[in-house]
């Protein structure tokens, strides 16, 4: 399998959690969002992913698979262990509660494209901008850290989507210097995440494009 991935994308951190979990094989494409602004945007890439972002996972079939979390749930269909959602469904409905807040509610307002668009569009400076993406992590992280039951991952003994969703999110709040300290229960979680293999293969700076 290949990945169109770029080190940086917390989307694309999310992929590659979930194919280390899985214990799965795969050839990293970088995928520069910034170079040439944005090399997403060039007609080699907008052949394999229409949408232009970052993830895309090309199967040994040829099939592509795009969006992270249609990308993860067809990890966890095809390959069952170890399982990204509990059995009970109010449990998984948690989980993927909190996986949404993430990946519908917080990234997509702070996603390369939208701030680009509020800076060129809008004549927005870096300090609106930053204080932006701040509010919407601190929103959304506080409705997450008030749901967390640390045991010690995000919904218990296991590791599932949540946790999958939540690290690289807890790497971009660094990234654009959130202060954490309100939220002992992520970084907790954060912590314990990345002591496993899988998470910390995943992380930008272990990546062949990190800069
Ligand atoms: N909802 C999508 C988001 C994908 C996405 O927006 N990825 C970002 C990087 S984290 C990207 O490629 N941005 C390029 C752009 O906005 O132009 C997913 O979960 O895969």
């Amino acid at each position: 399998m290949t990945l169109y991935s770029y080190f940086r994308s917390s989307a694309a951190y999310r992929a590659r959690i979930a194919l280390n979990l899985k214990g799965l094989a795969y050839d990293t494409v970088s995928i520069h969002l910034q170079k040439e602004g944005g090399m997403n945007k060039k007609p080699e890439f907008r052949a394999i992913n229409p949408h232009m972002r970052v993830p895309a996972l090309k199967l040994d079939s040829g099939e592509v698979l795009i969006q992270s979390l249609a990308i993860i749930d067809y990890l966890d269909e095809i390959h069952p262990r170890p399982p990204l959602l509990p059995p009970d469904p109010i449990e998984r409905a948690n989980v993927r509660a909190i996986a949404q807040i993430i990946a519908c509610d917080i990234h997509p307002l702070n996603n390369t494209s939208p701030l680009r668009y509020i800076k060129n569009e809008f004549g927005q400076d870096q300090a609106k901008i930053d204080a932006w993406y701040q509010h919407w992590i601190r929103e959304g992280f506080e409705a997450i850290e008030s749901m967390i039951r640390p045991a010690p991952y995000t919904c218990g003994a296991e590791v599932t989507l949540a946790d999958v969703c939540l690290v690289p999110q807890v790497a971009n709040a660094r990234r654009f210097k959130v202060p954490l300290d309100q939220f002992p229960k992520i970084v907790a979680v954060d912590a314990a995440c990345l002591k496993l293999a899988a998470f910390d293969r995943a992380r930008p700076e272990n990546q062949p494009d990190a800069e």
